[in-house]
């Protein structure tokens, strides 16, 4: 027997021939199940028609396994369950409020605590407090909110992760590290710069992590001019637990206590409760500095809610608090990224082209290595996600052309390097026989003899058109 504390987590058929003793499986067994409808490949392609071979708008009854996003898509505890039922729904000074202050604060370890509907609510306090017009914004990679929230309050923002992450094959242990020359540039160029936007794990890099040796080091070269370092820290505990399997002196420390080193070389975080932190809807801005919580506290009023829920209902805020509790534990991390990456291994085994190394919160498809022949404006990607509905009813999530949206100068497509499908995996949700059929469909699909023409779009909306756009078939 391994021993079953070992970071790595190792599966039968990922080793190959050799066969090797499971050293652990999920931390829980299940107690309620929501029967899902299975459909045959008619009912699908009428779903896939009335959806404009878009996967935002099939209906969830018609999907069979949905990796569309891990957002918000986590199964609770027993524990998280009965705290909904504590809820205390004051309008001010709810009870809930300060169990959350309180898990914040012993995990990610911020001093102050201003609680928002989802991360998008906090990214939007913290733009407008601290961006002014014609301000510069570092970040390792941009993500789609953040960017947005970042530029509506006027400010630029400029790429500093490594190169190598914009490269699908590279094989690194911390891809979503920021290149410190290139933010020693930034820092040393720009007129002003607010903060510098840390992500950890970086969702458009595939869910890369950043090293602890990394943030240490930006927290030292951003002391040394006087920037704070602000952290997106959606999936900080999925990257805790990277840096717990890859970086040296840390495999026996806990993912909490990674977790907390790793806040300590930032001034402030935003989250998205619906990641890492369990839960179905939620989020919250934390940060260190007095002066600048005085600020956002007296912002989300007008946008959120008072400072003591901030959008969320008491029970909610209960759910994130114990969700947090439950987040850190090793146990449930090694089952959460070994189950990414026990799909990951089957794929990779089958000879399926993906983003290596697989990251925290899903596997990305290469699209353009399915359809060689498709030239991107016919959609790969897109194409690619309508497939695997097809064949066994997976829901995936485009992220190439169509995500990245047209120029707004040229009304041209933008044709990002990367034309990726992803495969989400929902925290606590789906069993390793899901994921079997997922990659026994996904395989088929890249086997596939006739390979379909590609799409052309028949309706496109102005904004974030991925949510909304329709599609046919070329032919
Ligand atoms: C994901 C999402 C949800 C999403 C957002 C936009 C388009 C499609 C899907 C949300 C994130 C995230 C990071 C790193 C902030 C947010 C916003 N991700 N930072 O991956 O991944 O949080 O959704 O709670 O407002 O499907 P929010």
């Amino acid at each position: 027997m391994q021993n079953p504390q070992s970071p790595t987590p190792s599966t039968l058929r990922t080793t190959g021939q050799q066969l090797r003793r499971r050293s652990w499986a999920e931390p829980y067994k299940i107690k309620m199940v929501e029967p899902l409808k299975m459909t045959n490949a008619e009912q699908r392609k009428r779903a896939l028609i009335d959806a404009g071979y878009n996967t935002f708008l099939l209906r969830s009854e018609d999907v069979y396994i949905d990796l569309l996003t891990d957002s918000g898509t986590s199964a609770m505890s027993e524990n998280q369950w009965a705290g909904l039922m504590l809820g205390d729904e004051a309008y001010a000074g709810s009870k809930n409020f300060y169990n959350l202050e309180a898990s914040v604060g012993r995990y990610y370890g911020f001093k102050h605590l201003i609680p928002t509907h989802q991360g998008r609510g906090a990214e939007h306090i913290l733009s407008q407090i601290m961006i002014q017009p014609g301000d510069t914004v570092p970040g390792n990679m941009y993500f789609t909110t953040t960017r947005f929230h970042q530029e509506k309050a006027g400010a630029a923002f400029v790429d500093v992760i490594i190169d190598e992450a914009h490269d699908p094959s590279v094989e690194l242990p911390f891809k979503g590290n920021v290149d410190l020359n290139k933010l020693e540039k930034v820092l040393k160029g720009a007129s002003r710069i607010p903060y510098v936007c840390l992500a950890a794990t970086v969702n458009m890099a595939g869910g890369q992590p950043v090293s602890m040796a990394n943030v240490r080091a930006c927290h030292e070269l951003c002391s040394r001019y006087g920037v704070p370092i602000m952290m997106d820290a959606t999936r900080a505990v999925e990257n805790a637990w990277f840096i717990k399997c890859r970086e040296p002196g840390y495999a026996d420390k806990s993912c909490a206590e990674i977790l907390r080193e790793f806040c300590s070389y930032t001034d402030g975080a935003t989250m998205s409760g619906k990641k890492d932190a369990l839960v179905n809807i939620g989020g919250w801005l934390s940060l260190n500095d007095d002066s600048l919580a005085e600020k956002a506290r007296n912002m989300v009023v007008l946008y959120e809610g008072l400072h003591t829920y901030g959008g969320m209902a008491g029970r909610d805020m209960e759910a994130m608090a114990r969700g947090i509790e439950e987040s850190v534990q090793d146990d449930h991390m090694r089952a959460r990224i070994g189950q990414v990456e026990y799909l990951g291994d089957l794929l990779k085994s089958a000879g399926v082209p993906i983003v290596l190394p697989v990251g925290g919160h899903a596997v990305y498809l290469d699209a353009r290595r399915f359809y060689p022949e498709m030239p991107q404006d016919a959609f790969p990607a897109q194409m690619l996600a309508a497939e695997l509905y097809l064949d066994a009813g997976v829901r995936a999530m485009e992220r190439g052309v169509v995500s990245a949206g047209r120029d707004p100068r040229t009304g041209q497509h933008r044709f990002p390097k990367l034309e990726l499908v992803r495969l989400t995996i929902p925290r606590r949700v789906y069993t390793q026989a899901h994921m079997d059929v997922v990659a026994e469909s996904v395989e088929a699909v890249f086997l596939q003899k006739d390979k379909p023409e590609g799409l052309r779009l028949s309706y496109e909306p102005e904004y974030l058109r991925f949510f909304q756009a329709r599609f046919e078939p070329i032919s």
